[in-house]
């Protein structure tokens, strides 16, 4: 079960520049710094766009966190 603190957390964790948005170079590179390091941007623009409900490419906290709620 997903906790919205804990969904923040990882959020801003993955939002380097804190804009409130995850790009997929962010997402990539948190990734990596996590210790995968197969996640491409390619790869990650592919899963920012499943989750991505507005369609502008980059992943706002709403569609994260619903993400985390299918
Ligand atoms: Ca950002
Ligand atoms: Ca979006």
């Amino acid at each position: 079960m997903a906790d919205i603190e804990t969904a923040k957390q990882t959020f801003a964790r993955y939002d380097a520049d804190n804009d409130g948005f995850i790009t997929a170079a962010e997402y990539s590179k948190a990734m990596a710094e996590l210790g995968d390091p197969y996640v491409t941007e390619t790869v990650a623009q592919a899963l920012i766009n499943k989750a991505d409900t507005s369609k502008d490419g980059v992943l706002s906290f709403d569609e994260f966190w619903a993400a985390q709620n299918v």
